[in-house]
């Protein structure tokens, strides 16, 4: 039997929801989130990530504060914005669009938002508090992943779950927030240097793809019954698209359903799933001020 397919966008509809329910009772003591969102430039990707993250806010009754800088903006012009940002009671979060052009340090931009206001979950500050296991903005992505598990109804508890890259702001969060007491996954962290990486993800009842590399994880790499998470957002080159591209997970989709228990697809698994928790985030850090 072929896997279940998990519809993200149906389990992010539910999740925005329970954000614009929050965020109305909040609107009814006279705060509106407000959610400041920074472009740098002009990547086409980049500009279709904040457009849907602008469009959500609105759906949830919140204000996103669009903020576009040119290409050539200084990290001298960036950090002074954050500043100004910080210092503005009417803003609830900062979101920096990344990556950044390369003239500017993501480092020191990220490290300049007042952890108060850091609904990426990418601070410092916040990421010590959430290796802590303490109250924190948790990374949007992981935190999706987490939540369409739950959502679900895969069972976490005692499983295998192997985690394929080891970014800061997927696989590396993911990895320690599948390991938390209340999730109690056993969690293997594979990447660019794992050997025999086929042997270790056919033992994972759950299996986390982020690695950035399309198709990368075939059938022969799947425990039969598993549950298949794929984060991948490939943009692949398809002139018989009106846009010119089309997105490709990293997991053969097509080889992989046949043999997995769930699987994700791409686009419409993790990626609005993504969007759904910054909206939770966003009324959270309003929240706090009540
Ligand atoms: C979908 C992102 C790489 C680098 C920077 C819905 C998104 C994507 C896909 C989205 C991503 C990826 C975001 C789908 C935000 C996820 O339907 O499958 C939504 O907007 N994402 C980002 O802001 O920066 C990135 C990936």
């Amino acid at each position: 039997m072929p896997a279940i397919i998990i519809d993200g966008r149906s389990i992010a509809l539910k999740v925005r929801e329970e954000a614009r329910v929050r965020a109305a009772a909040l609107r009814g003591r006279g705060i509106i989130p407000c959610l400041a969102v920074i472009l740098v430039g002009e990547d086409p990707a980049s500009i279709s990530y904040v457009t849907g993250k602008e469009k959500a806010l609105a759906e949830a009754g919140m204000e996103g504060r669009d903020i576009r800088l040119p290409e050539s903006a200084g990290e001298g012009e960036l950090l002074s914005l954050i500043g100004k940002l910080n210092e503005d009671k009417s803003v609830h979060g900062i979101l920096v669009q990344l990556p950044l052009p390369p003239h500017i340090s993501e480092d020191r931009v990220i490290t300049a938002i007042d952890p108060a206001k850091d609904v990426d979950g990418f601070h410092p500050v916040s990421v010590g508090n959430m290796v802590l296991g303490r109250r924190c903005f948790i990374p949007c992505t992981p935190n999706g992943v987490l939540r369409l598990l739950r959502e679900t109804g895969i069972n976490t508890q005692g499983s295998r779950a192997v985690v394929l890259g080891r970014s800061a702001i997927v696989g590396k969060p993911l990895s320690i927030l599948l390991a938390r007491r209340e999730v109690n996954a056993t969690v293997t962290l594979c990447h660019t240097g794992t050997k025999n990486l086929g042997e270790i993800t056919r033992q994972a009842e759950i299996l986390i793809a982020a690695c950035g590399k399309p198709g990368m994880v075939s059938a022969d790499m799947i425990k039969p019954g598993a549950a298949v998470i794929d984060v991948g957002v490939n943009r692949i080159s398809d002139p018989s698209k009106k846009s010119g591209f089309r997105l490709a997970g990293d997991v053969d989709f097509r080889a992989v359903r046949e043999k997995a228990g769930w699987i994700t697809p791409v686009p419409g698994g993790v990626g609005p799933m993504t969007i759904a928790m910054l909206m939770l985030n966003v009324v959270e850090a309003a929240e706090v001020w009540v």
